[in-house]
């Protein structure tokens, strides 16, 4: 029953983003320079919770733009009723509905749709990500230095300390193709796909990754923060891996060397 609801939430989010993609759209602003929502963001979003109200009129809702509806519900919605918003503000179709279900405190069941692409990912606990209805496999690239990897940026640049941008440096003066696709639930799936052979961030929100590390984990990768332990979406510092790598990358992270 919540699956049913999960792919009809995310569908009906990506049917939305579809019809707004290519038209004249409001954009407005939060906090850092770029950090835009779109008037489709918005509308994925009340499309969203009107599915997932339909059935489940109590459960608790945690969403980018409209924040969080709390209940008393142990069931826990996390969703990025559009994420890669930047690229789709600017016709770039690198975008996705992503949603996360959390039940009491861990999340079980997560689905990432990009409809440009036709991609639709999905993943339950202890059963496996499948795309399309296929099952994936993280990638078996054991070297850094031969492996292609991809990372985000936050809309407000952390002052302090070697940030994004060192690590981001440290890598590619190595010669590592290192990609920004502008959307982590995307990057997070295409680690679990195989394609990437990882991926890192250094500050996102619980949206943004909820769906995504669930299904790297059941994909066969691994998933944690920049000192190596479980990672929290609600805490900052990301590494995703196909698992061979993780170390390695944890070093270039915290070290700038490897
Ligand atoms: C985006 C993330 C991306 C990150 C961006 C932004 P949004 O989410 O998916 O990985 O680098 O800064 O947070 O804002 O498009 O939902």
């Amino acid at each position: 029953m919540v699956k049913d609801t999960l792919m009809d939430a995310v569908e009906a989010g990506a049917k939305v983003i579809q019809q707004y993609y290519h038209t004249r759209f409001r954009i407005t602003h939060k906090e850092g320079i770029n950090n835009l929502v779109t008037e489709a963001d918005h509308e994925s979003e009340k499309a969203i919770f009107e599915v997932i109200r339909k059935t489940y009129p109590d459960h608790y809702l945690l969403s980018e733009e409209k924040g969080a509806v709390k209940t008393e519900s142990k069931y826990k919605w996390i969703i990025d009723p559009l994420d890669g918003t930047v690229n789709f503000a600017h016709g770039i179709p690198i975008c996705c509905v992503s949603i996360g279900l959390e039940i009491e405190g861990r999340v079980q069941m997560g689905a990432v749709y990009n409809p440009f692409m036709n991609e639709l990912f999905f993943t339950e606990k202890g059963k496996g990500a499948f795309l399309n209805g296929e099952k994936i496999a993280v990638s078996n690239q054991q070297e850094v230095m031969r492996s292609c990897l991809a990372t985000g940026f936050p809309y407000v640049y952390p002052e302090a300390g070697k940030g994004p941008a060192d690590t981001f440096g440290a890598l590619v003066k190595k010669g590592i193709p290192v990609r920004r696709l502008g959307s982590a639930a995307i990057d997070l799936c295409w680690v679990a796909a195989g394609r990437f052979d990882g991926y890192y961030e250094y500050s996102l929100n619980p949206w943004d990754s909820a769906a995504g590390a669930l299904i790297v984990n059941e994909a066969g990768g691994k998933v944690t923060d920049f000192e190596g332990k479980d990672y929290n979406i609600y805490e900052n510092g990301l590494m995703s891996s196909n698992g061979l790598i993780h170390d390695d990358l944890l070093k270039v992270v915290n070290e700038h060397e490897f």
